[in-house]
């Protein structure tokens, strides 16, 4: 079969299956190396036990005739639908407007069927390497110019305008990939910063998707954990919810996005009655066991759920603590699981690979977020306490030495 020019256009390979390579090529030549990995961002602590109760209990009953379910709606259950409106939203956006899906990530790549290949995308730089690789998939791409690719836009996202996207001369974009509490720099979007974001967009026309996987991290009362808490954002953007770091869903997947009913095309349709047309060409509604400790995680096992982010949050403060002690610049994690460390000049590869060799340190290299990401590493709060602690020594003997 003949190659699309669109898949022939995507660089090197995805990002963390490349990190996965480098590590095992390493573990080759070093196969005793007690590595830690604050790479890819995987949960690793033990599901609430309710939540792992309820879905025991679901998957039981599909053994049972009495108990057994099929296909369930293609939007998810109502009454998880419910719940992520009260518990997430406090009403801010209705049941109706709320699509249930296998992941964020998922979604995040299905949302270019609404969009077309014509659409200009414009990402954040340094960005979640999934944003750009979908849009190129999808056809939104161009050619690569050795930087990026021709027709994406990428708003530039650094210490010196304190991570807020960049938005001079981003005048012919349609859409715009806006993540906060942001992977990689752990920078979230304060309240002002959101509206300025929001009046650009309706001035603009330009629709917002708003990833907001993270909002969980989110401790400070002041900083908005949706895009929703904003008046008039509903005209203008949708947003995507995950579990997999709200509740340690990664391997379970399930996550939602938000589709407004006021978010109207030009002509003035809807684009939440376009969005039924792909998610029930493409989806089926996410599993049914998933859906099941979704519900136990907003209902009994919400408590515990909050016990998990806030452990996970701390680790993030005790690796941003020990590199604020030894000198280094760092960005993020006090509310979001990434920690932003800045080397100025260095190469992120060469520092991904002296972390590997000198400290068995798995880290992400903030190039491959982006150029913007050039001379960062990202830290992963997502490891078990006694990790977290050893890699906060490894790092000071590092640093120190
Ligand atoms: N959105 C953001 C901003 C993410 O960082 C991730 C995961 C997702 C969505 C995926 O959510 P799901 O609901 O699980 O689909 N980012 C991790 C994992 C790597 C990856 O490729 O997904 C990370 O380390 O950046």
């Amino acid at each position: 079969m003949k190659r699309r020019i669109e898949m022939a256009t995507l660089q090197g390979s995805y990002l963390f299956p490349e990190i996965e390579k480098r590590k095992n090529a390493y573990l080759v030549n070093y196969p005793e190396a007690p590595l830690i990995s604050l790479g890819v961002g995987d949960t690793t602590e033990p599901l609430p036990t309710l939540v792992a109760e309820a879905m025991g209990e679901y998957a039981r009953g599909l053994g049972a005739r009495e108990s057994y379910s099929g296909y369930g709606p293609v939007e998810g259950w109502i009454s998880l639908r419910e719940a992520i409106a009260d518990r997430l939203y406090q009403g801010r956006v209705a049941p109706d407007e709320i699509f249930i899906s296998d992941g964020a990530k998922c979604d995040l790549g299905r949302l270019g069927l609404l969009f077309g290949q014509e659409a200009r995308v414009a990402v954040q730089d340094p960005a979640y390497p999934a944003y750009v690789d979908a849009s190129v998939i999808m056809g939104q791409g161009g050619t690569f110019n050795g930087r990026g690719y021709s027709r994406m836009r990428y708003l530039s996202c650094t210490p010196e305008n304190g991570f807020f996207p960049d938005l001079e001369g981003a005048d012919d974009i349609d859409v715009a990939i806006i993540c906060s509490p942001n992977n990689p720099t752990g920078a979230v979007l304060k309240r002002e910063e959101l509206e300025r974001l929001v009046s650009w967009a309706r001035q603009r026309r330009v629709t917002i998707v708003y990833d907001a996987a993270y909002a969980a991290y989110i401790a400070d009362p002041d900083l908005p954990r949706s895009i929703y808490e904003i008046g008039g954002a509903h005209e203008v953007a949708i947003e995507v919810g995950s579990f997999s770091k709200l509740a340690g869903f990664t391997g379970v997947r399930l996550g939602w996005t938000v589709v407004p009913d006021r978010l109207r095309y030009e002509d003035g349709r809807s684009v939440q009655a376009d969005w039924r047309r792909p998610i029930s060409a493409y989806l089926n509604g996410p599993s049914n066991i998933a859906q099941a400790g979704g519900l136990a995680s907003l209902r009994e096992g919400w408590g515990e759920l909050q016990e998990g982010i806030a452990f996970y949050r701390e680790n993030a403060l005790i690796l941003r603590r020990r590199l604020v002690e030894l000198g280094v610049k760092v960005y993020g994690g006090s509310n979001a699981p990434f920690v932003w460390a800045h080397f100025p000049g260095r190469n992120s590869w060469e520092l991904f690979d002296q972390l590997l060799s000198k400290a068995h340190l798995v880290t992400t290299p903030g190039a491959g977020f982006g150029p913007a990401g050039e001379g960062f590493v990202r830290l992963s709060a997502f490891s078990s306490r006694e990790r977290i602690e050893e890699a906060a020594g490894r790092l000071a003997a590092l640093f120190e030495a």
